[in-house]
């Protein structure tokens, strides 16, 4: 077995570092947005940590990725401080998008995240863009699109596939199949796996356990061979599930009575924590080091969010029309 296949064990911790990032950031946005201290719509990413995570530690800063408004996992996984998402979702001037944003609209080029999106389907055609970009001007750069189940069957994800395909465009559409689109289940909307859409293309397109690193590994280390070779897009259906809903509140009762503690009970991140320990990869003193670390992260990250200012009156036009100042 190769590196192509098996992640060494740095990658493999920092898969995990990244996965931790993400619950616990998530598990800290539901406890204060409960408490009223932030007043945000949330759409949490629990359960799907591990896709972002592997995807990410295969990129580089150069690599760009387009996401939707459940994407705070994506754009962390990224490395868009914590700090800066925070503010934003507070609704601060310090936030990514000036706190005038939330999670529909978070964008921060400088680690390559260049959108969320509340336009279901929308990630895709940007990534194209960004693709072409890269492509016309000879860098060796990927576009990473994600998206949800539910979005395979707006007309932009065949679209976007289309002209990928047909460009050769260097781009990865990752589709995180969390197996309900707002409150439908996959199967009620959509009669075949999303992978196989990409033989209407021509592409590769995969179905993957979305919930393990290694099985995704591999998988996504082709795909960037392949876009970086310049052989054009492949589409990756990863299998996860939403702990929580589809936004924060949601009650869940269009779901089947214990679906939803089934896969609470296949939590990705204890699992692979117990993968790394069982394979010696790292011990439990050192994990819990790391998580702590995390957590005063975090900490800083809320008290930067809750200390940061609003946006004054003068924000309200800037960044919308081009000559707001003197309108
Ligand atoms: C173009 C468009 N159509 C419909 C909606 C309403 N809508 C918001 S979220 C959503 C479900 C999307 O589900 P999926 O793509 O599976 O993503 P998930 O929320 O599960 O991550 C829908 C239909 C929208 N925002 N945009
Ligand atoms: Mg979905």
């Amino acid at each position: 077995m190769t590196e192509n296949q098996v992640p060494s064990r740095a990658t493999q911790l920092d898969i995990y570092r990244r996965m931790t990032l993400i619950k616990q950031n998530d598990e800290r946005f539901r406890s204060v947005i409960k408490s009223g201290k932030i007043v945000a719509p949330y759409y949490s990413p629990r359960g799907q940590e591990v896709i972002p995570s592997t995807v990410s530690s295969l990129l580089s800063a150069e690599d760009t990725i387009c996401t939707i408004y459940r994407g705070i996992h994506d754009m962390l996984a990224k490395g868009v401080p914590a700090k800066l998402i925070w503010a934003e979702i507070a609704g601060k001037i310090t936030g990514t998008s000036k706190g005038k944003g939330g999670p529909m609209h978070i964008t921060h080029p400088a680690t390559g995240c260049m959108i969320t999106t509340g336009i279901v389907g929308s990630s895709m055609p940007i990534a194209n863009g960004l693709a072409l970009a890269a492509q016309l001007r000879g860098q060796p750069h990927v576009s990473v699109a994600y998206f949800g189940d539910g979005a395979s069957n707006i007309g932009a994800f065949h679209e976007a596939i289309n002209m990928a395909a047909v460009w050769k465009l260097p781009v990865l559409f990752v589709c995180q199949n969390n197996q309900y689109g707002e409150h439908t289940r996959y199967d009620l909307s959509t009669p075949v796996p999303v992978a196989d859409r990409a033989k209407a293309y021509g592409i590769p397109g995969i179905r993957v356990d979305g919930n393990d690193p290694l099985a995704m590994y591999p998988v996504v280390h082709e795909a960037l061979r392949r876009a970086r070779a310049g052989e054009g897009p492949t589409l990756i259906e990863a299998m996860t599930f939403r702990f929580h809903g589809h936004v924060f509140g949601d009650a869940d009762g269009y779901m089947a009575a214990g679906e939803k503690e089934a896969a609470m009970a296949r939590d990705p991140v204890p699992a692979f924590r117990q993968k790394l320990i069982a394979a010696g990869l790292a011990s439990e003193a050192e994990l819990a080091a790391m998580e702590a670390a995390i957590e005063t992260e975090i900490d800083e990250a809320v008290a930067f969010a809750m200390d940061s200012p609003a946006p004054g009156p003068e924000e309200m036009l800037r960044d919308v029309y081009a000559n707001a100042l003197s309108a």
